[in-house]
């Protein structure tokens, strides 16, 4: 291998500049490749690589990867595909592999015809992940042999070369990275977060086996994930806290104009849609054409179904596709050559063909599943029918509100104490469970610019109710007036009358249900509120620590001991007072505590748009009626909640 870099000695010379500015590109900017230098950036890498053995599997030769964090946090990735190319490529002169884990986006274009079909979040892949690695190794097997090379911080240490034998039958890939820890601020390995991604990887690519092991814990902590039935399955999980309608998932498959269309369906018994839309196996938060596709077929092919078998009569309006998908749950996955991505953020599918493929598709598959299947036909019809009529109640209240409020000017709730400032930039609101607790937060806050609305007991659990019920609850009347931006369609966030949407409940289980109560409402009403980051939980203190007249506040067990241990010191003059709620505080220790802006601690709500399909479970598993699956939820994730507990 080293004769053939002599013999192209100049050309090297200049490639070989090339890499090295290529790389210090990506060191200078990580975020322009990986997205961030954080958590998620940290996590970024390990798709990046998975994705590449996925592409082998895409292309009908890997049928396992496996995945482990090793004990330093280190990440090692092997498949058992055809082995990355180690011969050299004259053009560049050294070994393919070489190539592949040292060129900025040598990906896609070597492989000639679009070999790269899935892609991280830049579909940028393996020199990028080695550029921001410490060390990096490749071990590639190959008929009876293992190659090998080595980088750090993306330079090899030396040519690919032989290091061993291995049995003639092995064949595949195996990499070992360990992110930089200058480049990352956190280097940490989240099972957790990796499980659900690699397990979203797995649905969407049916028959693949995907590991994950955890080799820092003793034992080890295992996972594997292997779906004959793909995005179908994808479908049932996402639907295991919820109560199908009927048993089948609907599938569709096809391919038009280089377009591969999968879709699987299923209604469940509750109010909401939950869709998810891929591309090339990277979710797409904000749709686009294919996702457009889909929403024009199952429209028009209900519509003609209902009216065909008169289930709706030619005397009542059309269906809309707000009806016919109220408690649906869906998955589109598109693979497709070329994806063009728009929008702000690049999440939105562009390609027209895209949105000709999947509606054609679905249209004639669904059709033909209708005709074959008519109790679920007209099972879904009828929710459509009555989602329809609740619908329609819903805007007759609504009207009646709008209205009445031009009339009458700004109706806002008669238990909303408002602050004086007009300028929503400088306002914020505190919604207090409670009357007491919310007399005491009017007492205590600063009246320019600090509004109160206190909400009375347990407010409505919209997992569970009809739109028509939801308007007519007061709890929910007075904040979406207090807000003042209305709610889905109607949602303005110019119209939003404070900077700060701040919960305020008690810390403690039943404080911990109220905000999630409310959290439900605001995801599933006005999602954009917590997207642009207007929502946040207040945190009251949990005890307080008195000793010669000095008082301090503890926000946790673990901020109490410190206190005691570090500040206070551990004797008997210590007066420690635990509070069980926030009426225990009067309005001066809550002011002090939790609401003066010099003084508290708050917690930005944020949604993670990538886990999508993990928020709606968390929230139907915890709002839900299933009982089993919330016991497991709680159990699963005992170490969130458990200070709730006590
Ligand atoms: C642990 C991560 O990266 N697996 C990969 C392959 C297989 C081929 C390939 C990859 C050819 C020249 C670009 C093999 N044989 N796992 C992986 N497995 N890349 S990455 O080809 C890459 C192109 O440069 C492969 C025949 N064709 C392709």
């Amino acid at each position: 291998m080293g004769a053939e870099n002599m013999e192209t000695g100049n050309e090297y010379g200049a490639d070989q500049i090339q890499i090295l500015e290529g790389l210090e590109a990506v060191r200078k900017r990580p975020g322009m490749y990986i997205g961030s230098t954080s958590a998620r950036g940290l996590h970024h890498l390990v798709y990046e690589i998975v994705d590449n053995a996925v592409d082998e599997a895409l292309a009908g030769y890997c049928k396992n990867i496996y995945v482990s964090i090793n004990e330093n946090n280190s990440i090692t990735v092997e498949d058992d595909g055809r082995g990355i190319p180690v011969d050299i490529n004259h053009k560049a002169g050294k070994s393919a592999l070489e190539v592949v884990y040292t060129v900025l986006h040598a990906g896609g274009k070597f492989g000639g015809g679009g070999y790269k079909v899935s892609g991280g979040l830049h579909g940028v892949g393996a020199s990028v992940v080695n550029a921001l690695s410490k060390n990096l190794c490749v071990e590639v097997y190959k008929e009876g042999k293992v190659y090998f090379q080595s980088y750090k911080i993306g330079k090899p240490d030396e040519d690919v070369k032989i290091i061993g034998n291995c049995e003639k039958e092995k064949h595949g890939t195996k990499v070992t990275f360990l992110p930089d820890d200058t480049i990352f601020e956190e280097t940490i390995y989240d099972y957790d977060t990796l499980k659900q991604r690699l397990r979203e990887t797995a649905f969407l690519t049916k028959g693949l086996r995907i590991t994950l092991t955890d080799k820092r814990e003793n034992p080890e902590r295992t996972h594997e994930f292997h779906y004959a039935g793909g995005i179908k399955e994808f479908v049932t999980y996402l639907n295991k806290s919820k109560e199908a309608l009927y048993q089948n998932v609907i599938y569709c498959e096809g391919s038009k104009d280089n377009v591969y269309v999968e879709v699987a369906m299923q209604h469940n018994d509750s109010y909401n849609e939950l869709t998810l839309s891929f591309v090339n196996n990277i979710i797409t938060p904000e749709g686009g054409t294919h996702l457009a596709g889909f929403r024009n077929a199952l429209t028009k092919t209900f519509n003609a179904y209902a009216r065909a078998n008169k289930l709706l009569k030619d005397t009542e309006p059309a269906l809309s596709g707000d009806d016919i998908r109220e408690g649906l749950t869906a998955v589109i996955s598109v693979k497709i050559e070329e994806p063009q991505f728009e929008g702000q953020t690049k999440q939105k599918l562009g390609n027209s063909e895209a949105r000709g493929a999947v509606d054609s598709i679905v249209s004639e598959q669904l059709t033909y599943f209708l005709e074959q299947n008519p109790t679920v036909a007209k099972t879904i019809c009828e929710k459509s029918m009555l989602a329809q009529r609740a619908r329609e109640a819903a805007r007759k209240a609504r009207d009646l509100t709008r209205r009445k409020t031009a009339l009458e000017g700004m109706a806002l709730p008669g238990k909303l104490a408002d602050c004086s400032d007009k300028d929503p930039k400088n306002c914020e609101i505190f919604i207090v469970e409670g009357d007491s607790a919310g007399g005491s937060a009017k007492t205590a806050r600063s009246r320019a610019t600090q509004a109160i609305l206190p909400l009375r007991g347990k407010i409505l659990n919209v997992e569970k109710a009809r739109l028509d019920k939801i308007y007519g609850n007061a709890e929910i009347k007075a904040m979406i007036t207090a807000f003042g931006t209305g709610i889905h369609d109607d949602f303005d966030i110019t119209k939003l009358r404070y900077d700060k949407i701040i919960i305020m409940t008690d810390a403690d289980v039943d404080g911990a249900h109220i905000s999630t109560l409310m959290l439900t409402f605001l995801y599933r009403f006005m999602p954009e509120l917590i997207r642009q980051g207007h929502v946040y939980l207040a945190t009251p203190p949990l005890y307080k620590i008195e000793k010669n007249k000095n008082v301090w506040y503890a926000y946790s067990d673990e901020e109490l001991n410190k206190l005691l241990e570090e500040e206070v010191g551990r004797d008997g003059n210590n007066k420690i007072q635990r509070y069980k709620g926030l009426g225990e505080m009067d309005a001066e220790q809550l002011w002090e505590t939790t609401m003066d802006p010099e003084r508290r601690i708050l917690k930005r709500v944020m949604i993670d748009e990538e886990n999508a399909s993990e928020i709606d479970i968390t929230f139907t598993t915890l709002m839900g009626d299933k009982v089993e699956p919330r016991r497991e939820f709680i159990e699963e994730n005992a170490k969130y909640v458990q200070n709730l507990d006590v």
